[in-house]
């Protein structure tokens, strides 16, 4: 079994599972769904957390480089959208943060883990919105890239983040949408919009590409996390089924995709690209980019701004239990 020769947490490759791990494991590959109070391997338990958890602190600080423009949008109407979509973005975050609450860990300790550099958020989130154009980039090639990757988590064999994945995936596509719409307006106006809108491309191309993670060479937990149905696709599909779709969209834009290796296969029927550059993915998420101490600053200002509140829900929750003990 697939399972088997793979490294699980405690596991070396090849050691044999236990009666438990293999009836997990049957389930899983019977594609049942694991629900909060089954019986679950510690590691995927934990890595559950961490993936989820990570994606919930990436929906949270992905607000940041979009809010940056909400009070600049060109139109009302756009500043209403843009809204809609920030406010959708922190949707996202309540979801999976009470998904992966459902694993154990609170929201404050996931909070405190991101704070403290022990958890990652997507490394996207750590490059600038230096002009509006880059607002349709987001839109179009983050989250396009965001929903490639999300679809196939719906089927995911965790209950709650498959479910939690459905909504969110309807409006990521709205997202999208808005994001190549901003982007058709500008590539089709003046010369100095068109500009803009190649500038975006330019800047935001091989960030995008990075989402999807390291190379599957370098991908820790690809092996194990499929076949534990926590991940459907390696990093290196996800990242070919982008390219193969994003191309026709910028051709359709009249904009140029920033890799002059960039060319159809016909042999293998995708596109053959450049690879992001892997030691700026790694120097990102090693805290080094452009914008991670600006994002962690903005999240501990929040956190410190908001402790007043959670001081006055726990005083609250406290006086109600209180109230409740005396009624007994
Ligand atoms: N950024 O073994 P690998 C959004 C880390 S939100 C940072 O391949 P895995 C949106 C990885 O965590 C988009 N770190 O890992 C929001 C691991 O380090 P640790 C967020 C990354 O988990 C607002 C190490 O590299 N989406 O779309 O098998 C507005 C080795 O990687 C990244 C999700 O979170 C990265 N890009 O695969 C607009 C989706 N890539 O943890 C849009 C759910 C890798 O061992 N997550 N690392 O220290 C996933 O699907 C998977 O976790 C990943 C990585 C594909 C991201």
């Amino acid at each position: 079994m697939y399972a088997q020769m793979v490294k699980s947490e405690g596991k070396r490759p090849g050691e044999a599972l236990s009666p438990e791990e293999q009836a997990f494991q049957d389930r899983i590959d019977a594609g049942e769904r694991i629900e909060p109070r089954d019986w679950m391997p510690e590691g995927y338990r934990k890595t559950l957390i961490r993936q989820i958890g990570q994606h919930a602190h990436s929906e949270i600080v992905g607000q940041l480089p979009e809010g940056n423009w909400i009070t600049r949008a060109p139109t009302l109407e756009r500043k209403a959208i843009l809204l809609a979509k920030v406010q959708d973005e922190a949707g996202h975050g309540l979801y999976l943060y009470s998904a992966a609450e459902t694993l154990g860990e609170s929201r404050d300790e996931m909070t405190q883990k991101l704070l403290d550099g022990r958890m990652k958020y997507s490394s996207i989130f750590n490059y600038p919105t230096l002009t509006w154009a880059d607002i349709g980039a987001i839109g179009w090639l983050v989250d396009g890239a965001a929903i490639m990757n999300q679809v196939p988590l719906q089927r995911t064999s965790y209950g709650p983040y498959a479910r939690a994945m459905v909504r969110i995936c309807k409006e990521e596509s709205f997202h999208q949408r808005q994001g190549y719409h901003i982007m058709m307006k500008m590539a089709r106006g003046t010369d100095a919009q068109r500009e803009m809108a190649q500038d975006a491309l330019n800047r935001f191309w091989y960030p995008s590409l990075m989402m999807f993670g390291p190379s599957d060479k370098e991908s820790v937990h690809s092996a194990q996390n499929m076949a534990w149905k926590i991940k459907i696709n390696t990093n290196d599909e996800l990242r070919q089924k982008f390219v193969d779709q994003t191309v026709p969209q910028a051709e359709f834009l009249g904009l140029t995709v920033p890799d002059e290796t960039l060319c159809w296969n016909e042999e293998k029927g995708g596109y053959d690209f450049a690879e992001p550059d892997w030691n700026e993915f790694f120097e990102v998420l090693k805290g080094n980019g452009p914008c991670n101490a600006e994002r962690i600053g903005a999240r501990q200002k929040a956190w410190d701004d908001g402790a007043w509140f959670r001081d006055g829900l726990s005083a609250y929750a406290d006086k109600q239990q209180a109230r409740r003990m005396a009624a007994e």
